[in-house]
């Protein structure tokens, strides 16, 4: 780790610290990711190696945050795992945050918010590509150059083989508000759509600048879908009565999407309708979402 000279730290992450470094060789900015990965033996886990080399194949991508090397050190005896990645200056939180306060508060360009949504879906298709879930997708994990009008996926895999905790490794809540309703409701095999609900939900956060869905629980969030969306049924989303999680809830109607963004022109209305979409096996993909009329507009040889 000589190699590097930490400088701040720029905050925590669901699974561990995150540092801006100088690498001394290259001048480079970088950022540390230092895991808490369970280490229980001697070495890296297995799990923790499939996960690099998943992340090492899918941040070929320059929409995926680029895992430049690894670097597996012992403190005090035990081993420590740094994941050594490109620095980027500033989350799509912040970044919406930014236009939100103040004096200057303003809705984002809809050329940004068209351009971000370009690059969120051909970062997803790529993983998908490659038969990868995000499953946490969330405007804390899309990194963005601002200089570049640049926005890369992040927190890719790591150590979330199977269940995502219930809070970050520092006891924060883990946000539910883009989570899917087939999650929410328990489903055990669940697939791509389970990305494209949350890419729907950051798309209409980014319209918005406030979230589509605040639940505050896992009832609550499935309640704030629900009364926006209507109460699925059989006839909507065939087999939701037999989910694990189903119960009755109140009967709701669908209202008007395009009221919750108001902002939004006919065609993005249309593209975040198919986005949110109950049945899973109906929601539009990353790569037909890219085909859609709402990125006609949108000069493509830049990406
Ligand atoms: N933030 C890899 N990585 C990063 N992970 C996070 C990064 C970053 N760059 C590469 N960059 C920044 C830099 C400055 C700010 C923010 Cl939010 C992010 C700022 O303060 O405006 N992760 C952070 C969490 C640690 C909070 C954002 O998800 C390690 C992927």
């Amino acid at each position: 780790m000589e190699k590097y000279e930490k400088l701040e730290k720029v905050g925590e992450g669901t699974y561990g610290k995150v540092y801006k470094a100088h690498d001394k060789a290259t001048g480079q900015l970088v950022a540390l990711k230092k895991t808490r990965l369970e280490m229980d033996e001697e070495g890296i886990p297995p799990t923790a190696l499939r996960e690099v080399s998943i992340l090492q194949l899918l941040s070929q991508s320059i929409y995926i945050v680029r895992l430049l090397c690894v670097e597996h050190v012992e403190k005090n005896g035990k081993p420590i795992l740094y994941l050594v990645f490109e620095f980027l200056d500033t989350d799509l939180k912040k970044f919406i945050d930014s236009y939100r306060k103040g004096p200057s508060a303003r809705p984002l360009p809809p050329n940004v918010i068209k351009s971000f949504m370009y690059q969120l879906c051909k970062g997803v298709a790529h993983c998908h590509k490659h038969s990868v879930l995000h499953r946490d997708l969330k405007p804390q994990n899309l990194l963005v150059d601002k200089e570049k009008g640049i926005l890369k996926i992040a927190d890719l895999g790591l150590g979330r083989s199977f269940t995502l905790p219930m809070k970050s490794y520092t006891h924060e809540i883990v946000t539910l508000w883009y989570r899917a309703p087939e999650v929410l409701l328990g489903a055990t095999h669940y697939s791509t759509g389970v990305d494209m609900w949350s890419v729907g939900c950051i798309f209409a956060e980014m319209v918005r600048r406030q979230a589509l869905f605040p639940g505050d629980s896992e009832l609550q969030q499935l309640l704030h879908i629900f009364r926006l969306l209507g109460t699925p049924s059989e006839k909507e989303w065939p087999g939701v009565t037999t989910l694990k999680d189903w119960h009755v809830y109140p009967q709701w109607t669908p209202q008007n999407l395009a009221r919750a963004v108001p902002a939004l022109n006919e065609d993005g209305v249309d593209l975040l309708s198919r986005m949110l979409q109950f049945d899973p096996a109906e929601r539009i993909s990353a790569k037909d979402a890219m085909a859609h009329p709402y990125f006609d507009s949108l000069d493509k040889s830049q990406f």
